[in-house]
């Protein structure tokens, strides 16, 4: 273990970096391919409707460097920089979220580092999604070496709205005019709802299907219909 870390904090050229966080990057989207392949074989259904991989850019490396007050070294990127390896993942609804956050601390050769949920506890701006740090061990053909990857989990809905926050924050360097800071505001609470009605309707499609079958005839009363209780 003390030789691991010995060789993480030795990381001293730009190239090595990048090659742990690209090779990181890989071994952890290959891994939740494999679980979102297996849970689709085991229940019929894949939490997973998308992941996005990418390694930081050393503008925005250096920047975050920078905006954190540090001075930009490949020292400092290591230690202060946690989201260089990123990989995103985009469910359908908020308790895929869940599900994929407790399949991941399950993963055995995963170590959860920390999280950080902001779906309970929003950004004041509005933003939603649960990020997970973890550390990885990449083999190479003489050393192991544990590299930190940041998984940010996030429904299609919050993702879409993060696109264009993100969009707006790198358009206004953080100056953005109130009148788009306060819709974008407004548009997160939509997107809040839209989560929590998609979610509740899911549940209700998914309650019809399985009771259907056991039915003597095909009506269904009024108040065992699951969809009256959306609104
Ligand atoms: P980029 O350009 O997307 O890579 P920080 O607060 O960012 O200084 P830390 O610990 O990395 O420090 O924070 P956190 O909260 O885990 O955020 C990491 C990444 O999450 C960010 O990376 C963004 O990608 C995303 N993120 C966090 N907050 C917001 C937000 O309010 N809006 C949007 N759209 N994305 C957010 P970078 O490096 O900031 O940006």
């Amino acid at each position: 273990m003390q030789s691991i870390i010995k060789e993480y904090n030795n990381i001293d050229s730009w190239r090595t970096a990048m090659f742990l966080y690209q090779s990181a990057v890989k071994e952890v989207q290959t891994k939740l391919e494999i679980l979102n392949d297996e849970f689709q074989y085991v229940h019929k259904y894949n939490p997973i409707e998308h992941i996005k991989s990418r390694v930081k850019t050393a503008e925005s490396i250096a920047k975050k460097l920078k905006r954190h007050g540090k001075e930009v070294t490949i020292e400092n990127m290591v230690r202060y920089v946690k989201d260089i390896a990123g990989v995103r993942l985009i469910c359908s609804y908020t308790t895929d979220i869940y599900r994929l956050a407790e399949m991941i601390g399950n993963q055995g050769d995963l170590k959860v580092l920390s999280v950080k949920d902001y779906i309970k506890n929003p950004k004041p701006s509005g933003y939603k999604s649960y990020h997970m740090l973890v550390s990885v061990p990449i083999y190479l053909s003489d050393s192991v070496v544990d590299t930190k990857v940041e998984i940010q989990i996030r429904t299609i809905a919050m993702d879409f709205w993060a696109s264009l926050e993100h969009k707006m924050h790198y358009k206004f360097e953080g100056q953005a005019p109130e009148y788009i800071s306060d819709e974008l505001r407004k548009c997160a609470e939509i997107v809040a709802t839209l989560d929590e009605r998609m979610l509740s309707l899911n549940e209700a499609i998914l309650a019809f299907q399985t009771e259907e079958p056991e039915e003597a005839s095909n009506e269904i009363l009024l108040e065992d219909n699951p969809l009256i209780h959306l609104r």
